[in-house]
């Protein structure tokens, strides 16, 4: 096939020294125009077809009209596999690049609040607490903050960073007694995914929300604080989004930390909505470099 006839699901982006340097700091950076016409339609289709795309369990403390873990397809690979999304991405790590573990849909209607401020503790603790992980978000409808809101809104970690609850889980689980200790109502009281009052007050005064048109993109690390914004009435019927987990090319494997949290949000009465953690487990081994082992595990 004659090769220039391919359209490119991404496009070809070059990102600046201070892009770079802002990414670092804050841990988030909006990316524009990186997807084409395509590539939207093909997220648009593949959240709306997908068997996995529900309604989230009760125990969520969010308001989403529709949740899906583990939603991937051809478009997925293709995106991952695709020069301009690798470069990209080595651009903004330095290099290293990174390995996709998870996509994952939400749709938020008018009047939803989403997900409260949080961080990915959850979907990204296969990694050793201070190793990094990055979350894409890929809004699938265009986020206009004068109008209808329903994007995200995040506070750069130079402000307020979540890199303590990392660690303070991983100690937490490697303790002889935290079996019990989670069995207690002390445990059960702290919550270790979602911000207190004193971190609700900071976060939303710091919080930054952007416009996105589609195509536009979020990156962001595991250690920032972010929150759905709720949509507002208006043109829009929903919000849809995408999500990429990434873990970063020198981020080392951790069991611990995953079976620890694992059983942290089934004693708090929880099922888990993804078992991708005992997925990777079956590939490597405690402190191993994850990208050395698997270039995409869901390919494997
Ligand atoms: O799309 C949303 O509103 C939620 C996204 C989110 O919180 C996440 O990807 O962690």
């Amino acid at each position: 096939m004659n090769k220039t006839l391919i359209k490119p699901l991404i496009n070809h982006l070059t990102v600046s020294i201070e892009d770079r340097q802002f990414f670092k700091q804050h841990g988030f950076i909006k990316l524009k125009n990186v997807f084409t016409n395509e590539t939207i339609n093909e997220l648009q289709r593949l959240i709306a077809q997908s068997n996995g795309m529900k309604t989230p369990p009760q125990s969520y403390s969010g308001d989403m009209s529709r949740i899906g873990y583990d939603i991937e397809e051809k478009v997925t690979q293709n995106i991952c596999n695709s020069d301009n999304f690798q470069n990209l991405i080595k651009q903004l790590t330095d290099d290293r690049g990174a390995t996709f573990i998870q996509g994952i849909g939400f749709e938020l209607t008018p009047n939803q609040t989403g997900f409260n401020w949080h961080h990915d503790i959850m979907s990204l603790c296969h990694v050793m607490p201070d190793d990094l992980a990055y979350t894409l978000w890929i809004p699938l409808d265009p986020i206009n903050t004068k109008e209808q809101h329903g994007g995200l809104a995040y506070v750069s970690r130079q402000i307020y960073s979540a890199q303590h609850y990392f660690n303070l889980v991983y100690q937490l689980v490697k303790q002889d007694k935290f079996n019990a200790f989670v069995q207690t109502e002390d445990f059960k009281n702290w919550n270790f995914q979602t911000a207190d009052p004193v971190e609700n007050f900071i976060l939303e005064n710091n919080k930054v929300e952007d416009d996105f048109e589609l195509g536009d993109a979020l990156l962001f690390d595991k250690f920032v604080w972010h929150k759905s914004c709720t949509l507002k009435r208006g043109k829009l019927t929903s919000r849809r989004a995408y999500v990429m987990r990434f873990l970063d090319g020198k981020a080392r494997y951790s069991n611990t930390l995953m079976e620890g949290t694992y059983s942290l949000y089934q004693a708090t009465s929880n099922d888990l909505v993804t078992d991708v953690g005992y997925q990777l487990a079956k590939f490597l081994q405690e402190g191993e470099i994850i990208s050395e082992k698997l270039i995409n595990f869901k390919e494997q």
